[in-house]
């Protein structure tokens, strides 16, 4: 793997010293934004030029688009390895760093496809798109981007606990580098900003059952232990600070552990956790532009911006939770769904699904099913816990078989996947997952 990634750093440096213009193609995510930033920052350090765009999917038409701009090297960052036929009839040197499951497709001379499930390691746990995108500017001597490559791995969700895999190695590189420190420490959010209710009520991850969504819960809490609420964590009084972590560990064990940090970076991002979420939150609201102006380094009015994005998404999800706390969900046999056609429900439904569970808002004993109308389709978000999925459940099957069974498509991983079906199927298609997860978990 690290082989493949320094033939794709050969490449790379050839480009830059010919003074050739990069074609740089992303997706649209914190992973990708960050590969793109990992990239983008590496070529700009060694005098580079590049030309970014980033995209939610990598379809045809953009692939044609950039085809017709002809430069003389592509990259393809978080996404690219499903598409390696299209890519490889490019002109030009092709560079794929990418950690989705690959097509079968062999790689032309011309284009080097960087990517762990290549080599037998998992991509969805042990190394990130932009983990594989750091990988190919290593041997520039960039240690010091390691940590981007550990922002991308956290909004993938590939430090459930600790790093495992090549995002050690990716790790290690920052800790060397000298930029990157891990402490242990409480992992609830915005602790430099934020009322330290908000804080603790906007933290998803891990999730705090009873405070995660619920502005109110979390104020009330803080007042009976007689902690100030309305400043900031990192403004407490140590003593303060030590009652805070005794309570809210008997609510969930993991909100105390690995913090990793930059130090020199703005209080806002120099919590890697922080940083992805911020990235989220401009790839949720569809501001690509200002993600990427945030990797590339730029800080007050961009930051600004993207903090402010932070917060209506941020509020958009407490009502998403307010709603399901009033609500709960349908419950079928074996299966329990939420629908929805309301404009801001429908944009956080996977999300709230999921949070719902492990903030035990929704009971977390059968998946879950998200549905949002859009015009004639539901789009379909599921997701549902290990324990679910070590009795058998295998969400990225069921939605992929019941949804073809209309017309549909989806699929994903045993925990989480989609589906977009027709609208008249609704009830239909419902009907027929409650059978196949019910089959599931008999079989
Ligand atoms: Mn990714």
């Amino acid at each position: 793997m690290l082989n493949r990634a320094g033939e794709a750093c050969d490449m790379l440096k050839k480009h830059i010293k010919k003074g050739n213009v990069i074609r740089l193609v992303s997706h649209n995510d914190a992973d990708g934004l960050s590969a793109a930033g990992v990239i983008a920052n590496a070529i700009k350090e060694e005098g580079g030029q590049f030309h970014t765009t980033i995209v939610p999917r990598l379809k045809a038409d953009v692939i044609r688009s950039v085809a017709s701009e002809k430069y003389e090297l592509y990259i393809f960052s978080d996404m690219g390895s499903a598409c390696i036929k299209q890519l490889n009839s490019l002109k030009g040197d092709v560079i794929v760093a990418d950690h989705h499951q690959p097509s079968d497709v062999e790689a032309n001379d011309n284009l080097v496809h960087v990517n762990p499930h290549l080599f037998g390691i998992d991509g969805s746990k042990d190394l990130s798109g932009a983990g594989s995108s750091y990988l190919v500017v290593r041997d520039m001597d960039k240690k010091h981007l390691a940590y981007m490559a550990l922002v991308g791995a956290f909004g993938d969700m590939q430090c459930p606990d600790k790093f495992t895999g090549m995002n050690r190695i990716i790790l290690k590189d920052g800790l060397d580098s000298g930029n990157l420190e891990i402490h242990e420490g409480l992992k609830i959010v915005s602790k430099s900003k934020e009322p330290l209710y908000k804080s603790i009520a906007y933290t998803l991850n891990p999730a705090l059952p009873g405070l995660t969504g619920n502005l109110e819960a979390s104020q009330e809490l803080l007042e009976k232990m007689g902690v100030s609420y309305g400043i900031p964590f990192l403004e407490l009084e140590d003593e303060e600070k030590d009652i805070l972590k005794d309570e809210l560990i008997k609510f969930n064990p993991q909100i105390f552990g690995d913090v990793y940090t930059v130090p020199k970076e703005s209080p806002e991002l120099c919590d890697l956790e922080e940083y992805s979420a911020i990235l989220d939150a401009c790839g949720k609201n569809k501001e690509f532009g200002l993600g990427l102006s945030i990797v590339l380094g730029e800080r007050e009015k961009a930051l600004k911006s993207a903090l402010d994005f932070q917060t209506s998404y941020r509020n958009e999800l407490t009502k998403g939770f307010e709603w399901i706390n009033r609500e709960g969900a349908q419950q079928l046999n074996t299966i329990q769904y939420l629908y929805s056609e309301d404009k801001v429900l429908k944009s956080i439904m996977g999300t709230i699904a999921g949070v719902g569970m492990s903030a035990k808002i929704l009971q977390d004993d059968k998946p879950i099913l998200g549905l949002s109308r859009l015009h004639k389709d539901i789009k379909v978000s599921g997701r549902t816990t290990r324990p679910m999925v070590e009795r058998g459940v295998d969400l990225g099957k069921a939605l992929a078989q019941c949804s073809a069974n209309f017309g549909g498509q989806g699929g994903g991983h045993d925990i989480a996947a989609g589906a977009m079906i027709p609208y008249e199927a609704k009830d239909q298609f419902l009907h027929l997952v409650d059978e196949m997860i019910e089959y599931q978990l008999n079989n």
